[in-house]
């Protein structure tokens, strides 16, 4: 018998999991939270040691969770084209022919566990009304997710952990692999086929409890687990509809059509992974992004009640005025913060400051170079006029930068100049 509703099926798992694991298999009987009685079902083991891994990844903080068999999914077919049309930039490790086919990641491989971690910390929006400061110093915009600790950490931790309990419910030789972004797979397909969620015009992992901010890590094994999808069952559907907000907001134009982006128009590849110079008829676009961008999910009408964070290590980091700062600028000390950071701050970083800022950041991919590359050209955005204190000591750091023998930094600076003189 199939259980009519997925929320009910939720509740249900955690409570037939011990029963279930006494004998090779169960029969039960279970109802809905508003007690309806859908009847008495028969288990077999593999799905309880399903059931259980949820229960587990539950536990260990993980806001969803399921289970997906490692095969060759649809999207995944569409790989070859994706790349054949140059979408992929700079990088290239998603060439690596693995991630066409999850069968080829690992030796023996049957399924893979996939985790979802919501890091969807209280506003502001990079979309809200006021890109500057309270005393209208320019402000940039770090994305979201890297306000706190780094996420491959934060969930390579919780995947570790889950991967120790595996190591003790099961018996027998079995391999398990965590992966963070670091494997050669795609996670979002597998986070789909693993019953998360839908993958939207954005191109994101959609779940309809849980909107879009939220970060997804997997275990990929050699036990054959039941899926979390009965043979039967299909994965959420595509609640996008006729809606095309995020494509429309994308201030780059990244979507070459619904579904599909070319990565290197994307303010996120611009910011972190493309290491030379910003493509000149993207620096106007970005705007005030100097690492990553929310847009096409802050529009997205799924995030608009999305459940917050309160994730400690996913809360924005915040540093008190050092004290030298009160004597040696100005009387108004104030505290940065990786929320909205004053662009002026962030280009007076030596490469010492910046490693010692970003250590355990995510904002260390891009190095100390591309965040000053970022900050020039969000300078050049900032409509600073001049005349004012703050254009004198901007103006001062960005000619000290566009006389650097760094031909990337001196550019960006050149053109930042270039627009606020
Ligand atoms: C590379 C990468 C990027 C690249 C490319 C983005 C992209 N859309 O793929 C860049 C740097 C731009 C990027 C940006 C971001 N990323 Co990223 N990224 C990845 C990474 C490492 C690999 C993804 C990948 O394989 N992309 C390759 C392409 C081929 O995938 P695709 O877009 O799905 O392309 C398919 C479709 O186009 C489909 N298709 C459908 N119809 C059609 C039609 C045609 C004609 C064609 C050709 C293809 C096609 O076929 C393609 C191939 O399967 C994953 C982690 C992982 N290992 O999976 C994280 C990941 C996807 N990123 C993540 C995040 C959080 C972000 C950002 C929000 C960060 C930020 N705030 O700046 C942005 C979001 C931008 C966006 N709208 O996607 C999360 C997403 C969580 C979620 N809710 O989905 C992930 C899963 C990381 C994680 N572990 O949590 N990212
Ligand atoms: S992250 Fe920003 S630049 Fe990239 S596709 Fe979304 S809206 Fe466009
Ligand atoms: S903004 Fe609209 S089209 Fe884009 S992902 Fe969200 S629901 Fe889908």
């Amino acid at each position: 018998m199939s259980l009519p509703t997925r929320a009910p099926r939720f509740e249900v798992l955690c409570d037939i999991t011990r029963p279930v694991l006494t004998g090779t298999a169960a029969e039960c009987t279970f109802s809905s939270p508003g007690s309806l009685d859908y009847g008495t079902i028969s288990l077999m083991i593999p799905l309880a040691d399903t059931l259980w891994i949820v229960d587990q990844a539950k536990s260990l903080g993980f806001d969803l969770s399921g289970v997906v068999r490692a095969e060759q999914f649809p999207e995944l077919q569409r790989m070859p084209e994706w790349l054949a049309r140059g979408y992929a930039g700079e990088m290239k490790y998603l060439a690596d022919p693995r991630r066409s086919d999850p069968q080829t990641v690992m030796p023996g491989i049957r399924s893979a566990i996939v985790g979802l971690l919501n890091y969807n910390t209280a506003r502001p929006l990079s979309t809200d009304p006021v890109p500057h400061g309270e005393n209208g110093e320019p402000r940039g915009w770090i994305s979201r997710y890297a306000w706190g600790d780094d996420y491959h950490d934060v969930l390579r931790e919780r995947l570790d952990a889950l991967r120790e309990s595996l190591r003790e419910h099961f018996t027998g030789p079995f391999e398990a692999r965590a992966y963070v972004d670091t494997g050669p797979v795609q996670e979002r397909v597998l986070a789909k086929y693993a019953g998360l969620g839908w993958l939207g015009k954005n191109t994101l992992l959609l779940n309809q409890m849980l909107g879009s901010f939220f970060f997804l890590g997997v275990i990929l094994t050699t036990l054959d687990l039941e899926p979390t999808l009965a043979a039967n069952e299909l994965p959420p559907p595509d609640l996008c509809g006729n809606c095309r907000r995020c494509l429309d907001a994308c201030p780059t134009q990244a979507f070459v059509e619904p579904y599909v982006m070319d990565a290197r128009k994307c303010i996120s590849y611009l910011t972190i992974e493309l290491h030379g110079l910003i493509p000149e008829e993207f620096r106007e676009p970005m705007g005030n992004h100097v690492f990553g961008c929310d847009i096409c999910q802050e529009v997205c009408p799924w995030n608009r009640r999305a459940p917050i964070s309160t994730i400690p290590q996913f809360q924005a980091r915040v540093f008190p005025p050092a004290e030298e700062n009160l004597t040696s600028r100005s009387l108004t000390p104030q505290a940065e913060s990786f929320c909205l950071p004053r662009l002026e701050w962030l280009l007076q970083l030596s490469e010492a400051d910046f490693r010692e800022l970003f250590r355990g950041s995510p904002v260390k991919r891009t190095k100390w170079r591309g965040l000053m590359r970022n900050a020039c050209i969000a300078l050049g955005n900032s409509g600073l006029r001049p005349g004012t204190a703050d254009h004198r000591r901007v103006s001062e750091l960005l000619n000290r930068l566009a006389g650097s023998g760094d031909q990337i930094l001196a550019e960006s600076a050149r053109w930042a100049l270039s627009r606020i003189q």
